[in-house]
Order: C-alpha cells, then sequence, then structure tokens
C-alpha cells in the first residue's frame, strides 16, 4: 500500500539547506522551500517567484524570494521555544506529496510539562495567490502560549537584496465579511524595475485567544495570546496572500483579496480543493509500479516537484533549472526544459506544455538580438534564459577555487546546441498533440529563425564538399570550444529539417510569417540538411561502432575517471574550462553522444547504440543531475532494461536521496532537479512501458527491469488520453 509520505525524524541542524528542497512544496506561481517557521534568512528559507528576476549591482540577475509570510515561532510562559536554539525532545517533518501539504511536529520539554508545535502548510492548486497554514498546540498543562506568526522581511537572497521601499503595516479591511479584522501587510519594490509586491497574512483562531500586532525589528507578527488545557489542542489557522505587479497593477488588492476570500470560504474548504485538484492531476499522471515500491515512490515523488513547478497560472511561462526551490543557477531556463521535462507534460498535462513552448516563442525576440549581438543570424537562444528571453548566463559563471578569480567560460557564447532544443520541443508538442495552433505566425518564424541560426553558423571546408559546425560547446560541457560536436551537428540537422516541415504546415495554414520566401527557404535549408556533416560510427578497429564526440576527441588522453579524479587538488575544482583535469582527456562530464543515440536511435541498429553506450558511460563523471536519465533510456533501447535501472534509479532519486553539490564555496549551488525528474518519468513511461509513437500510431512495447512486475499510467496522445496496463512483457492501450 503506498503511503505517499515522506518523512525526517530528528534534527540535525547540517540538513537544513537539503531538507529545503527534498520538502519543497510549491503550485509553479511559487514554491516554498521545506524549512521551519522560525526559521531566519541564515537558515535558508524561501518563498521563491517563478518569472520575476531582479538583479542588485554586478551581482547574478536572478529571481526573487519573497518576505516570509510563514515566519512564526512560539513562546511558553514568556520563553521562546525554536529550532535549532532551543533542542527538541522530538522533532519531525514530513511531506504528503500526492496532496503537497508539508507538516512539521515538535515536542518541547519545558520547566511545567511538554508542549507540543504541529503546522500544516499547502500552496493552494486552485487559488495560485494563496498560502494556507494550520497551527496546532497543545501542552500536558495549562501552558501560558503566544504563537507569533507574521511576515518577516529580512529575505535570504544570494545576490540582493532585491526588495526596497518596504513598508510593514496594519491593516483593518473597511468592507466585507472580514471588515475590521487584523491584516498585516508588507509592500516593496523590486530594485531593477521597481515591480511591486506585496504580501499579506491574517489568521483565524479556532480556540479562544487575543490577538495583537507586533513589530519585531524586519518582522511584523500578530502575537496570539492563548492558554492550553492538558488534552486539549489550541489551533490557529493562518492565511497568506501573495501578488506583484506583473500580474496586477495593484497587487496589494490582490494579495488582500485572496485571503478575505479564502477566510470567508474557511480553511478545511481551502485545504479540501486544493487535495482534490492534486487528485486530478493523479488521476492523469500516476505511474504505478508493480513489485518495486521503490521505483514507485521514486518516480512519483518525481512527478511530484514537476506538479509543484508546472506554470499552470499563465500562459507563458518555463520551468527553471533548479524548479522553484530558489534562486540557484539565476532561476533561468536551460534546455532541461524541452529535452528533459516537456514529455511528461505533453503526455499528462498538454495545456502545460504548450504553456511552456509558448514561452519560448514569447522570447524570440531576446534570442534574435543575442544572435545579432554575435555577428550571426537568426535565434540564438538564451543559454540561461530569463524573462523576455533575456540571457542570465555571465562570461564568468565559474569561480577558480585556487585564485577565488572568476574564470572565463563560454557556455553562454558556444552551446548553440539550445535553439534546436526549442525547434525540438515544438515539432514534438505539434506531433504529440496534433495541436497546430502552436505553429501560428510567431510558432512559425520561431522554428524557421532557430534554422536560419544553423544556416548561419554553416561553414564548408575548401577540401570537403560538406558543411560543418565549428566551436562549440556539446552537452559535455568539460570540452569547450570544439568542432563538429555530433550531438549539436545532429540537432542543427533537425532545426533545419523542421524548418522545411513548419514552412509547409505553414503554407497549408496561411501562418506563414511575411517576408520569408518558402520557396528559396526550403531549398537552403534541404540541401543544407544533406550536406551538413553527421560524424559516423568507427567501421574498423577496437572502437568500431563508436562515434566520436567531436572532431579529435579520440586523441585525447584515455585516462579512467579515477585517475583525472585523482588529479584534483581540491574538491570543488572545475573539471572543465581551459585547465580542468578532464579537458584534455576523454572524461566527459554529461551523456553526449549518448544523448543524441537516444534521439535518434531509429537511425543506428542495436550494437552501434551498445557500443556508445559502452565506451562512453565508464568515460563520464555523470557531473550533472541530467546525464543518469539518457543512460537509462538508451539501455532500454537496446533491450537492456536491468542495465538501465540503476540509471533510472538514481535520476529518480535525485532530490529523494540528494547528494549532490550544495555549495561552490559559498555560494549556494542547491535546489531541486527537475530536468532529472522528468528524465525518470520518460524512462518509466518510454523506456520500460515502450510509449512511443511509430508508423502505426502510439504503441506500447514493455521491456521492464527484473524488480518491475508491470506498469499501469494514462497518457494523452492527440488530444485523447489512454490507458496503459503493462503486465511483464505484455502491454495494452485503452482510450478513455
Ligand atoms: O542544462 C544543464 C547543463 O546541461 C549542465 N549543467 C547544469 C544545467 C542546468 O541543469
Amino acid at each position: 500500500m503506498k503511503n505517499w509520505m515522506i518523512r525526517q525524524e530528528g534534527y540535525v541542524e547540517e540538513d537544513i539547506p537539503s531538507l529545503g528542497n527534498r520538502y519543497l512544496i510549491g503550485n509553479g506561481y511559487l514554491g516554498i522551500r521545506g524549512t521551519l517557521e522560525e526559521y531566519e534568512a541564515k537558515q535558508l528559507p524561501a518563498i521563491n517567484l517563478a518569472g520575476i528576476y531582479d538583479r542588485v549591482g554586478d551581482g547574478w540577475r536572478e529571481p526573487i524570494n519573497l518576505p516570509n509570510g510563514c515566519f512564526s515561532y512560539l513562546k511558553v510562559d514568556g520563553n521562546i521555544y525554536r529550532l535549532p536554539e532551543q533542542g527538541a525532545k522530538a522533532h519531525c517533518i514530513s511531506l504528503d506529496y500526492r496532496h503537497g501539504i508539508f507538516r512539521r511536529e515538535t515536542t518541547w520539554h519545558t520547566v511545567r510539562g511538554d508542549i507540543t508545535l504541529q503546522t500544516d502548510r499547502f500552496v493552494s492548486m486552485t487559488r495560485t495567490n494563496l498560502i494556507g497554514m494550520r497551527f496546532r498546540i497543545s501542552a500536558d498543562f495549562h501552558a501560558d502560549v503566544e504563537l507569533l506568526t507574521g511576515i518577516d522581511c529580512e529575505v535570504w537572497d544570494l545576490n540582493g537584496p532585491h526588495l526596497e521601499h518596504l513598508s510593514m503595516e496594519e491593516y483593518h479591511p473597511e468592507e466585507g465579511e472580514n471588515a475590521g479584522e487584523s491584516v498585516l501587510l508588507v509592500q516593496a519594490l523590486t530594485h531593477e524595475e521597481h515591480i511591486p509586491i506585496a504580501v499579506a497574512a491574517s489568521v483565524q483562531t479556532v480556540t479562544p485567544a487575543e490577538i495583537q500586532c507586533t513589530v519585531e525589528g524586519k518582522k511584523i507578527l500578530h502575537r496570539i495570546c492563548l492558554i492550553t488545557k492538558p488534552g486539549e489542542c489550541a489551533v490557529v489557522e493562518k492565511y497568506i496572500g501573495v501578488s506583484t505587479g506583473k500580474e496586477r497593477e495593484i497587487p496589494v488588492q490582490e494579495a488582500v483579496g485572496t485571503i478575505m476570500a479564502a477566510k470567508a470560504s474557511g480553511y478545511e474548504w481551502c485545504l479540501q480543493s486544493h487535495v482534490e485538484r492534486w487528485e486530478e492531476l493523479w488521476k492523469h499522471s500516476e505511474v504505478v509500479i508493480k513489485g518495486d515500491p521503490i521505483a514507485n515512490e521514486a518516480v512519483n515523488y518525481s512527478l511530484y516537484h514537476l506538479h509543484s513547478i508546472a506554470p499552470r497560472h499563465t500562459e507563458s511561462l518555463s520551468i527553471p533549472a533548479r524548479g522553484l526551490s530558489g534562486q540557484t543557477y539565476k532561476g533561468a531556463v536551460f534546455w532541461d526544459t524541452e529535452m528533459f521535462m516537456l514529455d511528461f507534460f505533453l503526455m499528462t498535462d498538454p495545456a502545460t506544455a504548450r504553456v511552456l513552448m509558448k514561452y519560448r516563442i514569447d522570447s524570440l525576440k531576446g534570442a534574435l538580438e543575442k544572435a545579432q549581438h554575435y555577428g550571426l543570424q537568426g535565434a540564438f537562444y538564451a543559454w540561461e534564459s530569463q524573462e523576455g528571453g533575456y540571457d542570465a548566463c555571465s562570461d564568468y559563471n565559474v569561480t577558480d577555487v585556487f585564485t577565488g578569480r572568476p574564470m572565463r567560460t563560454f557556455f553562454k557564447d558556444k552551446q548553440v546546441h539550445i535553439s534546436a532544443a526549442i525547434a525540438y520541443g515544438i515539432l514534438r508538442y505539434v506531433e504529440w498533440t496534433k495541436d497546430e495552433s502552436l505553429l501560428d505566425i510567431e510558432g512559425v518564424r520561431t522554428v524557421i529563425e532557430c534554422a536560419r541560426f544553423y544556416y548561419s553558423l554553416l561553414l564548408q571546408p575548401l577540401t570537403k564538399e560538406r558543411l560543418e559546425i565549428h566551436d562549440v560547446i556539446g552537452p559535455d560541457e568539460y570540452h569547450e570550444r570544439v568542432n563538429n560536436n555530433g550531438y549539436t551537428n545532429r540537432m542543427a540537422k533537425f532545426t533545419l529539417d523542421a524548418a522545411v516541415q513548419v514552412i509547409e504546415i505553414a503554407l497549408k495554414n496561411h501562418t506563414l510569417p511575411q517576408g520569408y520566401d518558402a520557396k528559396a527557404l526550403m531549398e537552403a535549408f534541404g540541401k543544407a540538411s544533406r550536406m551538413l556533416y553527421i560524424p559516423q560510427p568507427a567501421t574498423t578497429g577496437d572502437k568500431k561502432g563508436v562515434i566520436e564526440q567531436f572532431d579529435g576527441y579520440f586523441a585525447l588522453e584515455d585516462a579512467s575517471l579515477e585517475q583525472v579524479r585523482g588529479r584534483l587538488l581540491h574538491e570543488k575544482e572545475y573539471w572543465g574550462g581551459a585547465y580542468g583535469v578532464a579537458s584534455h582527456t576523454q572524461i566527459i562530464k554529461q551523456a553526449d553522444v549518448v544523448t543524441w543515440l537516444n534521439l535518434f536511435s531509429e537511425e543506428y541498429d542495436k550494437d552501434t547504440l551498445r557500443a556508445n553506450w559502452e565506451y562512453y558511460e565508464p568515460r563520464t563523471e555523470h557531473g550533472s543531475s541530467l546525464s543518469a536519465g539518457m543512460y537509462a533510456m538508451l539501455a532500454c533501447k537496446i533491450g537492456e532494461p536491468d542495465r538501465a535501472y540503476p540509471f533510472f534509479l538514481k535520476s529518480a532519486m535525485a532530490d529523494l536521496q540528494g547528494g549532490g553539490k550544495e555549495w561552490a564555496g559559498l555560494v549556494y549551488i542547491g535546489g531541486t532537479h527537475p530536468a532529472a525528474a522528468g528524465a525518470a518519468y520518460m524512462t518509466a513511461v518510454e523506456g520500460f512501458g515502450g510509449i512511443s509513437l511509430t508508423e502505426g500510431g502510439l504503441t506500447v512495447q514493455p521491456s521492464l527491469p527484473k524488480s518491475i512486475q508491470g506498469m499501469e499510467f494514462h497518457i494523452y496522445y492527440e488530444g485523447t488520453e489512454y490507458e496503459v496496463k503493462i503486465e511483464g512483457n505484455r502491454g495494452t492501450v485503452t482510450a478513455l
């Protein structure tokens, strides 16, 4: 029986950062780290907002964290009880990941007896701007309790402070059911663009209590005084409303309106409708894995994270590489969305898949400007995309641990495969949903401009009748500025072909933007695609079947992973760049050729796929959480699900188990790993489940690892929902 619950018993201060990620709750509009209510900025609490960025001075531009509307602590008989200062007699946190409810339960021993604080909190899946909290306080004596709960304006930031002109006030609505009630209100403006933000909080006491407003430094709080009786539980409910100038002209109205409406409905109603929405999401997305409870939990926990960060509240937004777990990676959107997360949404919630791709179409302008900046044509998408397609990736994206100096890296300039991911995502959306509305004039323009970008990158060597792409970085970021990276070239070819296909659709639908000569473009792209050099498998020798990752890769030192690791002088040293320990060897950061072969596996025989898997896996550091999933999927495609299984589990456990890098020097780089979550889904459904599109349409050809006896899940295809049932190696697909 599944319990859909993770729990952490006891208290270890060092676990604060990782638990903040693992116990995250969110609704796509905002995410709240799984931190305790009493935590202050140094303990990394965050209410992280999607899609609003800010830059202060020379710091990295990053998303904003809001004033902490969940902040609360307890006083008993005049003494403060909070962690970690007052050690607890018992402590536990849990996450109901079926319904996105975070809970804590802490018992402290006081001189007069024991007191227990239980809290629940959720970010509403039905009311985007609402956070709900419930406190239950019980003691085995007549305790004189003060619950202090409100909004903490001391915000944890990596490169802040982002909020200025902060004001804190107590406000009493004049009208409506809640007229005269006390509402705490914080308003501020972001530093760069002066976007107004508002956080409002109000409480409802189920147990008789006295409520006053108080200010403690940068915190505005309700002081709720009550006396608990042995055997009874005092209950306080709290509503937090959040809004910004991005959505509303006067965000304060929405923040206050949200809590007033929620209060009028009541806490139970708000919670119930949130729970029902989650149940509805699971109806379409749960993956039941039979016989393997660990895999079952890991996959659905991964899907929980994807649901919690899905931008369902808007028509055009994407998902940052670290979800809504904080400001790491500048809250930016990478190729992770299209290549790793998109399939989950396509198959379980196509409307959200559309929102993700619409963000790319709407940020075309930024991509056109970026290409122009480099003297290129077409659309060069941002490596680390913020709003409007602004590239937040800095020229110096890594700090040298030895000198403390920023190191010149070329991710932004040379990771040109990003534009192909956008074309791939759009085409995959249309292929899977048959919804051509995404290919309106701007959608068509986006794909054509991505193709024009690659067209402008093509070089014809004097002595060869072929086109090449030089000076790039492939998915393996440890080898910079290489020529003919196979993944990049194949994806460029895909994009040129995609543009031809999209122009045909545009001609049929009358959606070709003005100013394009369809015939000339189709001819040029078609010819370029045919002439573009795609590295081929070696035909003889000990590397027979293996494809060289880029020109000259095989000539690099073939040192083992252990040898290369042994050359590190510092645990946080960067392996790539000009002088990294891996740069001059065949050790790669993450799946590269393997990613390519996974995407185009039908173009190669199984021996070739296997030869590449076997060659590259021992040479892969798996230094990115994106890597394992690609190895898992390709292993499924060569008919080796048992070989895939540990890579699948690694992907699915990326957040459940943690263990990834959390700090780089003094910079926090931890967070959740939604791309790994997406890869776990793809491996389960497409790899083990064998769901794919063939000429005959949707097919299921399962290939389960030993530990898995069967699977059940639903998927959407072409607007119809299907039920898939797999027992052993037999699968059925039934339209619902
Ligand atoms: O997009 C990835 C990249 O491939 C490896 N470094 C981390 C990025 C964000 O997940």
